[in-house]
């Protein structure tokens, strides 16, 4: 059964199709305590921002795909289209990793700056590796309330990308205590590759591509960034500060794990086919700020700039930010699966319409379907704003 190929198909062994291929390349996951959360401004509690079992996307696909995987290709195309984001369960990541990450990352998190301080991001040099205090990173050009640990596919000195300066490719920096984090978190980046494998192959069948298409044509060589994020409590007094401000992501997929504590609120459509969102805290933009309440066993998937761009806006990079107004610290793990660095990021050739022009509804008001170039291009612009200083130290050629 077919039920998704409503578009035609592009030939990607045509020079002209496609992007081309780049030259180089919880069950429960709720380890702290649970913070009771004193009154904070009104967010609509909206539980239907949809929930997709991709375990049938898990099976291979080397041959016919199956009804029920395009069944899932079709939730993740409506999801993708409506919201921007989505929960993902069935995705095979074993539960008791993820508490492990999180009681470690707890346990350094608690050092005293100056031990955290041993691995600064200021010392992981172009890679962009290690630790920033509270306050570190901007948003939007304010600093955001929260402290943080970068990490990053691991490469050694003799990798090419390495040895030619290549921004944000490296080593990583890990703490002396305590030692477990390491293996901890490389086997968590092992096993979230695979998740953003399989979400890009259902994506990738929702726009009526073949499951394959991203791996052989955008994400050969992934742009792998993973980061750990704790959120000290606002203490439940709006006093208008954000624990990171509205922003978008700028790759492919987000892929967060978080604990109980919530505060991540999502930018979304009001109104549109009449359910959920109507009316519930809609502002005359028509449209609304909703909580992504924490779900045990499940990630959030997120879409990024790249997306957007790829489809000439029929998927959306979904403004987010985060407000942890509990009386507790909140701890979120963003596993970021990004296009090659040296990819040109190109319009689908199976989008039709012209592409919106995005940059008056967007955080930064740029529009991302103004963008030529590659993705290390892309990202390169943008995080320099969010580490200001750093990157004037350790990006300028
Ligand atoms: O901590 C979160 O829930 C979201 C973090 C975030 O917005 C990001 O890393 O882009």
């Amino acid at each position: 059964m077919c039920l998704l190929r409503t578009t035609p198909r592009p030939d990607l062994s045509a020079p002209h199709a496609g992007l081309r291929l780049q030259p180089a390349g919880r069950s429960d996951f709720y380890a702290g305590p649970v913070p009771e959360t004193p009154e904070v401004p009104e967010i609509p509690k909206i539980p239907k921002i949809p929930e997709i079992d991709i375990g049938p996307l898990r099976a291979p696909m080397a041959g016919a795909v199956s009804g029920e995987a395009e069944m899932v290709a079709a939730e993740i195309d409506a999801a993708c289209r409506r919201w921007g984001f989505f929960y993902v369960v069935g995705h095979g990541v074993d539960p008791a990793l993820q508490e492990r990450l999180d009681s470690l990352a707890r346990e350094f998190f608690g050092r005293a700056d100056e031990e955290k301080a041993e691995i600064a991001l200021a010392r992981g040099g172009r890679a962009w590796r290690g630790w920033f205090p509270v306050g570190g990173e901007l948003t939007g050009g304010v600093p955001d309330n929260k402290e943080g640990l970068y990490f990053g596919a691991e490469l050694g000195p003799g990798d090419p990308r390495v040895r030619a300066g290549t921004p944000l490719h490296g080593s990583n920096l890990f703490p002396r205590r305590p030692a477990e984090l390491e293996a901890a978190v490389h086997q968590y980046m092992d096993a979230m590759t695979v998740v953003g494998e399989i979400l890009l192959s259902g994506i990738a069948l929702g726009l009526g591509l073949e499951p394959s298409w991203f791996a052989q044509q955008l994400t050969a060589d992934p742009l792998i960034l993973f980061r750990i994020f704790r959120y000290p409590a606002l203490a439940g007094v709006d006093d208008g500060r954000w624990s990171v401000g509205e922003h978008t992501d700028y790759g492919l997929l987000t892929i967060l794990a978080q604990d109980r504590s919530g505060g991540l609120q999502v930018r979304t459509p009001d109104g549109d086919e009449g359910d959920e969102t109507t009316g519930a805290g809609s502002d005359p933009t028509g449209e609304s700020w909703v909580e992504v309440t924490p779900r045990p066993g499940t990630f959030v998937c997120n879409l990024g700039d790249m997306l957007e761009r790829l489809t000439g806006g029929r998927y959306r990079s979904t403004r987010h930010r985060v407000r942890n107004a509990g009386v507790g610290e909140r701890l979120s793990f963003p596993f970021f699966f990004d296009p090659s660095w040296d990819a040109p990021v190109e319009r689908l050739p199976i989008v039709e319409r012209p592409s919106d022009d995005d940059a008056g509804r967007r955080w930064d008001r740029i529009s991302v379907h103004g963008f030529e170039g590659t993705y290390g291009d892309y990202i390169l612009a943008k995080v320099g704003k969010v580490f200001p200083e750093l990157a004037a130290r350790t990006l300028k050629e």
